[in-house]
């Protein structure tokens, strides 16, 4: 039986290099395509080329100036010695411009202004990266889905340090740059904004969220399940169905009663995915200019208890460190 548990890739294809199908700007391709053995485990073993074009070469140029400008503050705030760098790099951070100076464009350089520097650099590069791939995608001939989950994310990116922080009137609002002190003001968001927990929107985020590694898993196990009837070869499953699609629509219909085909479970994926980004924006946007704290709104909405009291494992300390004194 163990030969067949097909977990990693087993079959490498290994030949002249293929500079896939032609098309009009194909030239601007980099780096001779090569072969990897170990790519080949968990994918293509060929590498490259790459399309070399000038709205990536730019986002590149940008990203690499702002985790520049980044990486150049953090070493100044441990005066620029390299030991105390690399030791405490997860806790270092270049922080949102001070509350005082609300929406100025260049507060002083170090009350803000490289934290402003550095954002426009890594969101232009970011911006570029989406042109990039949706120029590549028209080129190819594809449609533009991959274009608009990346879209999804780019949205929730924009709420949290941009957008947001504009409709509240300072740029202190927007995110830090840094490992751990981005996780420290996720935190004191939701410390702030009475727990996010009773934001509806963050709900629904989660729900996407967890949905979307329940599909990934469901649709991964599947395929990798049917692969010995030749089941990841979708295209001829879909339309010349052999044993493999049956086996796998009955296997869910059986187990759920239910099962989605070849085609709609990717659009399951894509709405899932699409939707954590899209709802989670939503709920950080209204967070501030709608709703100033989430457990009043949920007392309002009648899904909160008033009265503490009657909720024995309560996290009263969460409640009263705002709500008491
Ligand atoms: C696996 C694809 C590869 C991408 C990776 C990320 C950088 C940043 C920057 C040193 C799934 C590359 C990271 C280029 C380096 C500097 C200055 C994607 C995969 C590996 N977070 N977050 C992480 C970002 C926010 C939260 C890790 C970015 C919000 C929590 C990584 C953004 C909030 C936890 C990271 C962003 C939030 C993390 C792993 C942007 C609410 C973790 C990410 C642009 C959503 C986890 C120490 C990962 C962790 C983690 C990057 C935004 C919460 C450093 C780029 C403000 C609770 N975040 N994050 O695997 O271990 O993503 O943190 O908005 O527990 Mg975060
Ligand atoms: C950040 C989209 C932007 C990323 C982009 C990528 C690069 C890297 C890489 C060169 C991730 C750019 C990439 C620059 C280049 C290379 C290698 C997507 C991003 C454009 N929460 N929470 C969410 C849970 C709590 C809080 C979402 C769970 C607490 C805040 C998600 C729990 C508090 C925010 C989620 C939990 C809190 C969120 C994020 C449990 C903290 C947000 C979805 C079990 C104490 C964000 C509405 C996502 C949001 C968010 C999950 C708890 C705070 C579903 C499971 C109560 C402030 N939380 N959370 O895909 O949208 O992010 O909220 O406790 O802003 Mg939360």
């Amino acid at each position: 039986m163990a030969e067949y548990q097909n977990v990693f890739t087993r079959v490498q294809v290994f030949g002249p290099a293929d500079h896939g199908i032609p098309v009009a700007d194909a030239e601007n391709r980099a780096i001779k395509p090569f072969n990897s053995v170990l790519l080949g485990r968990i994918g293509n073993a060929q590498f490259g080329p790459i399309y070399l074009g000038y709205l990536g070469i730019l986002s590149i140029v940008c990203f690499a100036i702002g985790f520049s400008i980044i990486g150049l503050n953090m070493l100044a705030s441990v005066d620029w010695n390299l030991v105390t760098f690399v030791r405490e790099f997860f806790w270092l951070q270049l922080a949102a411009p001070l509350p005082q100076h609300g929406l100025k464009i260049l507060p002083p350089l170090d009350e803000g202004g490289w934290w402003l520097l550095a954002g426009f650099f890594i969101t232009a590069s970011i911006l570029l990266w989406w042109v990039r791939m949706y120029r590549r995608a028209i080129a190819l001939g594809l449609g533009l889905h991959v274009c608009y989950a990346f879209a999804s994310a780019i949205w929730l990116y924009l709420v949290l340090g941009f957008i947001r922080p504009i409709l509240m009137g300072r740029w202190s609002e927007a995110v830090p740059f840094g490992i751990f002190p981005h996780l420290d003001w996720t935190n004191n968001f939701s410390i702030i904004y009475g727990n996010l927990f009773w934001n509806p929107f963050h709900g629904l985020s989660i729900a996407f969220l967890y949905g979307s590694a329940v599909l990934f898993a469901m649709h991964g196990a599947t395929i990798l399940a049917v692969s010995r009837y030749g089941g990841e070869r979708e295209l001829e499953q879909m339309s010349d169905r052999g044993t493999a699609a049956e086996r796998a629509g009955l296997f869910w219909r059986w187990v759920m009663g239910f099962n989605a085909s070849y085609e709609s479970i990717h659009r399951w994926a894509w709405w899932f995915a699409v939707l954590t980004t899209l709802t989670g924006g939503i709920g950080i946007l209204i967070t501030g200019p709608v709703v100033t704290n989430w457990t009043v709104w949920g007392q309002e909405a009648g899904i909160v208890p008033t009265d503490f009291s009657i909720w024995p494992i309560t996290p009263q300390s969460t409640v009263s460190s705002w709500g008491a004194d």
